[in-house]
C-alpha cells in the first residue's frame, strides 16, 4: 500500500521549498534547477537561430558584395572599351579628314616632252634615254615616248627622276603606257617620295637606302614582260613603304598639313637577272584618279 506523499513533498520542483528547523525558515533550492535544466535547450535553439541569422547576414553580406565587385569591374572594362573606342574613333576623323579625297581630280600630266626633260628631270648611271619620233599606232598613246635602253649590272642600271611638289590627295593611281620587247626586257622600279618632315625637300638617302631618312619611301616594281604597248594603271595604295621606322610608314601625300606632299618619283632600271639588257618605251605618265564606283562598274 503506497502512502501518499506529504502535502510539503508535493510542491513543484520549480517552487522553491521552505524548511522549518528551530524557528528559522530555510528556503531550499530545488535539487535541480528547474530554469536550468528546463531553459537549456531553449537558450541552445535560441543561440543556433541567432547563430544562423548571423551566417545568413553574413552570407548575404558576402554575396552582396561579390556582385557589387563584379558589376564594378564589369563597369571598369566598359569604361575603358568605351574610352579605347573614342580614341580610335578620333584618330580614324584625323585620319580620314588628313587623307581625305579631294574630289574631282582631273589627270595631272608629268612634264614630259623633250624640251621639260632637259630642264626637269634627271638621270643616272648607265641609262640611255632617247625621245622617239612620234609613233601613236594605239588611241591611248600620248605624242611623246621616252626610249629607255642600258645595262643590267650586279641587277641595277641606272634611273631618272624629277621633282613634283604637288598635293597628291585625290589620285588613286599612277597611270603610264609601257611599250615592251618581249620576255627580260627588265624590271621597272617606280619611286615615289612622300615629303613627312614638311621641309619640301626629300630627305631619303640614295646610296643608302633607309639610312638617315625623315621622308617615306614608296616603290613598285614592274616586271616587263611583254611585247609591244601596253596601258597600265597602278593603285597607288600598292605601293609599299621602302624604309620602315623612317617617315612616318603612311602614304600621305598632302600639302594641307605643311607638308611638300608628293615630293618626287623615280625610275630605277632593274633587271630580273644580274645581267641583263634593259630595254622599254615609256609614254604618257600621269596620276589619275578611278571613283570606287566607277571601278565595280
Ligand atoms: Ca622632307
Ligand atoms: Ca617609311
Ligand atoms: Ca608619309
Amino acid at each position: 500500500m503506497t502512502l501518499p506523499l506529504p502535502v510539503e513533498t508535493q510542491v513543484s520542483r520549480s517552487t522553491p521549498q521552505k524548511s522549518f528547523y528551530k524557528g528559522i525558515v530555510v528556503i531550499e533550492s530545488p535539487t535541480k534547477a528547474p530554469d536550468a535544466s528546463v531553459g537549456e535547450p531553449i537558450n541552445l535553439k535560441q543561440n543556433q537561430k541567432s547563430s544562423r541569422g548571423w551566417l545568413l547576414l553574413f552570407m548575404s553580406l558576402s554575396v552582396v558584395l561579390i556582385a557589387l565587385t563584379l558589376y564594378a569591374a564589369q563597369m571598369y572594362q566598359n569604361l575603358q572599351r568605351q574610352i579605347q573606342a573614342t580614341r580610335d574613333q578620333l584618330q580614324q576623323q584625323q585620319r580620314a579628314q588628313q587623307f581625305a579625297p579631294v574630289p574631282p581630280r582631273e589627270a595631272w600630266a608629268l612634264p614630259f616632252t623633250p624640251e621639260n626633260f632637259k630642264k626637269q628631270w634627271w638621270h643616272f648611271d648607265r641609262l640611255n634615254c632617247t625621245w622617239l619620233p612620234e609613233a601613236v599606232s594605239e588611241t591611248f598613246l600620248g605624242p611623246h615616248s621616252l626610249e629607255l635602253r642600258g645595262q643590267i649590272q650586279g641587277w641595277y642600271g641606272g634611273g631618272l627622276g624629277t621633282y613634283l611638289g604637288m598635293d597628291a590627295r585625290g589620285y588613286t593611281h599612277l597611270s603610264l603606257n609601257v611599250f615592251g620587247y618581249g620576255p627580260g626586257s627588265g624590271i621597272l622600279k617606280i619611286e615615289l617620295v612622300d615629303d613627312d618632315n614638311k621641309n619640301y625637300r626629300a630627305d631619303v638617302n640614295a646610296q643608302k637606302p633607309g639610312t638617315g631618312d625623315q621622308d617615306d619611301v614608296l616603290t613598285y616594281a614592274l616586271p616587263v614582260t611583254w611585247q609591244g604597248w601596253k596601258h597600265i594603271n597602278i593603285p597607288l595604295l600598292a605601293f609599299s613603304d621602302a624604309n620602315p621606322g623612317a617617315g612616318d610608314d603612311l602614304w600621305n601625300p598632302s600639302q594641307w598639313l605643311g607638308s611638300g606632299g608628293l615630293l618626287q618619283m623615280q625610275w630605277i632600271a632593274l633587271g630580273s637577272q644580274a645581267t641583263q639588257p634593259f630595254h622599254m618605251q615609256i609614254n604618257k605618265p600621269r596620276f589619275i584618279q578611278i571613283k570606287e564606283n566607277a571601278s565595280k562598274k
